[in-house]
């Protein structure tokens, strides 16, 4: 999550550089019957350790653990926000109820999951971006160099900093749009930032930083880099997500669309035998419509939570109660009614840059059938 960092469009090197994960592999591989087949017999003949036909919850973790790296979570165990979403995955294999999966159930869920992940992917695609130090050499010898480099310096608040600190959070706050990767993450500080920090004459001063000399080091400093990662090229999955409530209103606008996530939303919920289904679920279910409503899984974006949760409040969701269908349907649509005001008054925006240290295809963890996750 880049807050604070700047964010530019230098609007050239993205689009002919960069390889677009978009979902249309995902997409094929689920389209295709009998690919799609031959991956589930694959991937449950692996999970199936015990070989008696059925998924255990405990045989179903490796699955689970690598949808959650394909949905871009941190590991289980990690964050509580993130392990919500991982036990809700386990819930849809299971249903919340079941204790084991038999493999049509493995493949109904599975292919839902992927379908879910690639319209997602088709909304926000990865960027995936080879940064060589071309744009950056660019960026420094443009026009915009040193009134952006004098817009960061007045944005660098260091007491008693030294130009080699100004210049490592300088570093920070570019982005891939500067053609600099995120000096932050540890392979690439260790790899390319500190080697070259270390070779350069930093012209270090006594007394206070000054703007222009500022300029004159950083520029020296970010010279070496564009060399240093012309060697050693460093490739980034970028993505821009941004939640603006217009695929709410979209399918808002749609009636037969968003009956029909509505019924696939409350299908699989546990009802009691006056098939009342309780306010607990709103949170599952609002997350089965995510991918239509353009929202992110719960407890992957901050800001898009703090704007659910309210929403939940304003409906009393928490309370516990078993409510008809038809009323749990009208939660949802009024939770995601005041979901979508607030997201068109305050769009989030959202970027991430994550170094990739191996050739990377779309979720690779989960879609190649020789897993190395056990
Ligand atoms: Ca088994």
């Amino acid at each position: 999550m880049a807050s604070g960092t700047v964010s530019k469009k230098s609007g050239k090197g993205r689009e002919d550089g960069g390889q677009v994960l978009d979902g249309s592999n995902i997409m094929e591989l689920v389209g295709n019957e009998k690919v799609f087949n031959n991956y589930v017999d694959h991937k449950f003949e692996e999970l199936d350790q015990d070989r008696d036909g059925k998924l255990s919850m405990k045989e179903l973790q490796p699955a689970v653990a690598d949808i959650g790296v394909a949905l871009g979570l941190p590991a289980q165990g990690t964050s509580p926000d993130s392990d919500h979403i991982y036990s809700e995955v386990l819930n849809e294999f299971t249903h919340g109820k079941q204790e084991t999966v038999n493999k049509t159930e493995f493949k109904e869920v599975l292919s839902d999951i992927l379908i879910g992940m690639a319209a997602g992917l088709k909304r926000d695609p990865v960027m995936i971006l080879r940064i060589n130090g071309e744009d950056l050499v660019e960026f420094i010898n443009s026009p915009r160099f040193e009134p952006e480099m004098a817009s960061i310096f007045s944005q660098i608040e260091i007491a008693d900093g030294s130009i080699r600190d100004y210049i490592i959070k300088a570093l920070e706050l570019l982005t891939v749009d500067y053609g600099m990767p995120p000096s932050t993450d540890s392979w690439v500080s260790s790899n390319i930032v500190e080697p070259v920090l270390q070779s350069c004459v930093i012209g270090d001063r006594e007394g206070n930083v000054s703007q222009v000399t500022f300029i004159e080091e950083f520029k020296k400093v970010a010279e070496s880099l564009a060399q240093r990662l012309n060697e050693h090229p460093v490739i980034v999955a970028h993505t821009e997500n941004t939640f603006d409530g217009s695929s709410i209103k979209r399918l808002f606008s749609n009636k037969f669309e968003l009956d029909k996530s509505l019924d696939a939303a409350v299908r699989d919920l546990p009802k009691d035998r006056h098939r009342k289904v309780s306010k607990e679920y709103l949170r599952v279910a609002l997350d089965l419509m995510g991918p239509s409503a353009g929202l992110p899984p719960y407890g992957a974006v901050d800001q898009v939570d703090k704007i659910i949760n309210q929403a939940f409040n304003m409906v009393n969701a928490d309370d516990g109660k078993a409510v008809p269908e038809e009323e749990f349907k009208k939660l949802l649509r009024e939770i995601l009614g005041s979901i979508m005001l607030q997201l068109e008054g305050t769009p989030i925006s959202v970027t991430s840059n994550s170094v990739v240290h191996e050739p990377l295809s779309t979720s690779s963890a989960l879609l190649s059938s020789s897993s190395s996750s056990s």
